[in-house]
């Protein structure tokens, strides 16, 4: 880990830039879309944002600097546990002014608090700035669930068009999207012991055996989604689990959230309120983990576990180690990864080469989250930090994992070791596919 001095900056920076993002997201919407509950599974947005204050005041002034709360009634009414999100919508939440003068008012302490703090080795919130680090990351969540909340309505589009376009540096480079690499057996570290900025489930590292499979370069296209709706995927009963049936027979989908027909037998995209077309070689998006496994079934494949997934994407051979990116030690750059809201939809495969994993595994971190195979659970020698309902309750409750990284996803985040984690019927979320073939596990 960096020098204390250089690791200060590097996290004042990112409270900094978090939260200025918070505001270049928040404020071009309307005072009502700050209160109205867009949809039972997601936050009014002004809950987020209050909730975002008050998570920093607990951490940094009430934990770290020993200050009194500045409201026992704000700590009720964001306690996620005490008010969960089906319920949300019916609180007596303040204006929005009320909720980013909070934001201001906490941050204007926490700076100051940041500034005389030690980052003590021997105290494990503040050895390497880790509770600085959390809160950082702990907004930046809350920005991609904002953004989540917001894609599902059809009604609101508080972004101009150009936004979905808009910076990401695209290379036209043309390749097969259903380019698989082969992973060979052997085992290999899963996880990490990173401290600085890791989240407990991510630790520690430890080896995980795993048998030799192949799996796709790329995320699952947009083309290669809509050929498999064309086959009738939707329909064909023997490519769906017994879960992925009773999904399917629930809600009655026949494609991906946002899809809508063009009328020429093709797709257009609604995203953010603006209809767009599909590019057919962008990512697939806000699929469910039962959409993501039948389309699996349907080329012959399966999803990984996780397992197998962050092997191929962090395990470098040569030098016997996990790697914190795909590509090495060094922090994503927009040639590595789509991430940090560069623009606002994933970007077309065979667009980041510089971003292999050692395998040649591409787009693992940002663009979309993947669905893997496997339940939400702690890795063995898991110790809770520095609480429990960061993860530990969400362990063994039938939640499935995701990996990688979206593009709405700040670089603070996008380890390779993160784990992301929702009920398998969601599709709200910024998720993916990418398919594993062969090995030891077969179909399941
Ligand atoms: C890790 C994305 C599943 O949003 O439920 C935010 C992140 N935890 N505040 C979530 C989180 C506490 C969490 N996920
Ligand atoms: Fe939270």
């Amino acid at each position: 880990v960096a020098a204390v001095g250089t690791r200060r900056r590097t996290l004042e920076g990112w409270l900094e830039r978090h939260r200025r993002r918070t505001r270049k997201l928040v404020d071009p919407l309307a005072d009502d879309d700050m209160h109205r509950q867009h949809h039972a599974i997601m936050s009014p947005v002004v809950w987020d944002v209050g909730h975002v204050a008050n998570f920093e005041e607990w951490w940094l002034l009430r934990e770290l600097a020993g200050r009194p709360s500045t409201d026992p009634d704000l700590d009720v009414l964001y306690d996620p546990v005490v008010n969960p999100r089906a319920g949300r919508g019916g609180l007596a939440l303040p204006e929005r002014r009320e909720a980013i003068a909070y934001l201001d008012a906490v941050r204007a302490e926490a700076v100051e608090v940041m500034r005389a703090t030690t980052f003590d080795p021997d105290e494990p919130l503040r050895r390497d700035g880790y509770v600085f680090s959390m809160v950082a990351q702990h907004e930046a969540q809350h920005q991609e669930t904002i953004l989540a909340a917001l894609d599902l309505r059809a009604d609101l589009d508080p972004y101009p068009p150009a936004a979905l376009l808009a910076s990401h540096r695209v290379l036209g480079r043309s390749v097969d999207d259903e380019a698989r690499v082969a992973v060979p057996a052997g085992a290999f570290v899963m996880g990490t012991d990173d401290t600085a900025d890791a989240y407990d489930n991510e630790r520690p590292g430890h080896l995980v055996d795993v048998g030799d499979f192949w799996i796709d370069r790329f995320p699952v296209t947009g083309r290669r989604f809509a050929a498999f709706i064309a086959d009738g995927g939707y329909a064909r009963a023997e490519l769906w689990s017994d879960g992925g049936r009773a999904w399917l027979a629930d809600t009655g989908h026949g494609a991906p959230q946002g899809w809508v027909p063009d009328g020429a037998g093709g797709w257009g995209i609604r995203r953010f309120g603006h209809l767009v077309p599909l590019d057919p070689f962008e990512p697939v998006v806000h699929v469910s983990y039962w959409e993501a496994q039948a389309f699996a079934h349907w080329v012959g494949g399966r999803l990984p576990t996780e397992a197998e997934w962050e092997k191929a994407v962090r395990w470098d051979p040569v030098g016997g180690r996990s790697r914190p990116y795909p590509w090495g030690d060094a922090p994503p750059t927009p040639r590595h990864a789509n991430v940090d809201v560069a623009r606002f939809g994933p970007a077309p495969v065979g667009s980041l080469p510089a971003g292999a994993s050692a395998y040649g595994v591409e787009h693992a971190v940002g663009d979309v989250y993947e669905w893997t195979a496997s339940e939400f659970t702690a890795y063995p020698g898991f110790s809770c930090f520095p609480y429990p309902e960061y993860s530990e309750v969400f362990f063994d409750e039938g939640y499935r994992v995701l990996r990688g990284a979206s593009w709405a996803t700040s670089a603070a985040v996008a380890r390779a070791s993160f784990r992301n984690w929702d009920h398998p019927q969601r599709r709200q979320i910024f998720s993916g596919i990418r398919v594993a073939y062969g090995g030891d596990r077969g179909r399941p």
